[in-house]
């Protein structure tokens, strides 16, 4: 069976671009693929967490997977720090990275570019953990949303630059999947920038615990431009943040962007908005609430983690022994 790997950083709440970027599709792989999905905190902290929040963050972005219909019985779900052969490798992995390819990384100039005080080591180095992260597993195939399209190209290169020193075919070159319309869900404040936990402002995001009330708040004050709703697809292309708004109706409704343009062209943007709570309402106000129940019993969250860590453990300590032993490293057995 194929092997998926992919993960959320416990870096806030998780938001509609995580959900219809990645999450959303990770439950359908379930189906067909033996699915690791990491609760990534190591990743988190390369920008600053306050200690008291992150175990419960990483409690949140748990539940919110399993809310979002990720059933543990099929796949494991686990937070990063809880399987050290992540870090391990990914030691190994820094030593077949050359600086040039992590100069080209985009996400750390733009991270980097907003805060001085995060020119970290680990922000820079933090593509060569997600290398190891996915190799860790020899996972295939790596489902994510756009923003994290370079990073898995790094990956396959950091693979088939190990691959090449030691004279081996051990690490599989992972695929990125990249799935449905909703690849880049931008900020609901600002339609050239994307939706993202760390925004400052809650009203650029539907975060996946916004009740039905702030679901309506946050729609009805998303920028749209002063022109009247597109009339079509070109059109739409042209209108930043009433594409973004089209394309999450699209994806939550399960229909083509085209449909959604002729249904509403010639009618105002607040009757468009009206139907879009609607819609992201019916959609998310489950999985809100199934949240909610997860979160009113941690302990819960902390067995049901406990159920499945071991799936990962067990392939992570299989996987660094062979690697080991490519790489020469000491070992008594
Ligand atoms: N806006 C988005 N549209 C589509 N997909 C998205 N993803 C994130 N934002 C969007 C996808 O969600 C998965 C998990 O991402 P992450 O939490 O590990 O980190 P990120 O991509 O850096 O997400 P954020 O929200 O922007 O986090 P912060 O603010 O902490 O950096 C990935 O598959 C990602 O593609």
């Amino acid at each position: 069976m194929k092997r998926i790997f992919s993960g959320m950083q416990s870096t806030g709440q998780l938001h509609l671009g995580n959900y219809l970027g990645a999450l959303r599709n990770w439950v359908k792989l379930q189906q067909d693929y033996e699915c690791f999905y990491g609760v990534m905190d190591l990743h988190a902290i390369t920008v600053a967490q306050d200690p008291k929040k992150l175990a419960q963050n990483t409690r949140e972005v748990a539940a919110a997977f399993y809310a979002a219909g990720i059933d543990p019985k099929r796949c494991a779900v686990y937070p990063q720090s809880a399987v050290p052969e992540h870090t391990y490798l990914n030691w190994i992995l820094n030593n077949h990275t050359p600086l040039g390819w992590l100069n080209r990384m985009t996400q750390f100039k733009e991270k980097a570019s907003k805060n001085k005080d995060q020119e970290v080591l680990g922000l820079y180095a933090y593509p060569v953990l997600m290398a190891a992260d996915i190799l860790i597993y020899k996972a295939t195939h790596v489902p994510v949303g756009e923003d994290q399209k370079q990073h898995l190209e790094l990956s396959r290169d950091i693979a088939g630059a190990f691959n090449r020193h030691y004279g081996v075919d051990y690490f599989p070159l992972p695929e990125p999947q990249i799935m449905g319309e909703a690849t880049r869900v931008m900020s609901l404040r600002d339609g050239t920038k994307k939706m993202s936990k760390s925004d400052e402002s809650d009203y650029s995001r539907i975060n996946l615990t916004d009740d039905a009330d702030a679901i309506a708040t946050k729609i009805k004050k998303a920028k749209t431009d002063t022109l009247p709703f597109p009339a079509t697809l070109d059109e739409l292309k042209t209108r930043a943040e009433a594409d973004n708004l089209v394309t999450i109706y699209a994806t939550l409704n399960n229909e083509a962007k085209e449909a959604v343009v002729n249904r509403f062209a010639g009618k105002t943007f607040s009757e468009f908005k009206t139907s879009l709570i609607e819609v992201a309402v019916a959609n998310l106000a489950p999985i809100t609430k199934r949240m909610a129940d997860y979160m009113a019993d941690p302990a819960e969250i902390d067995r049901m983690i406990l159920k499945s860590l071991f799936r990962a453990r067990e392939v992570a300590e299989k996987n660094m022994k062979e690697i080991k032993q490519i790489v020469g490293l000491w070992s008594a057995d």
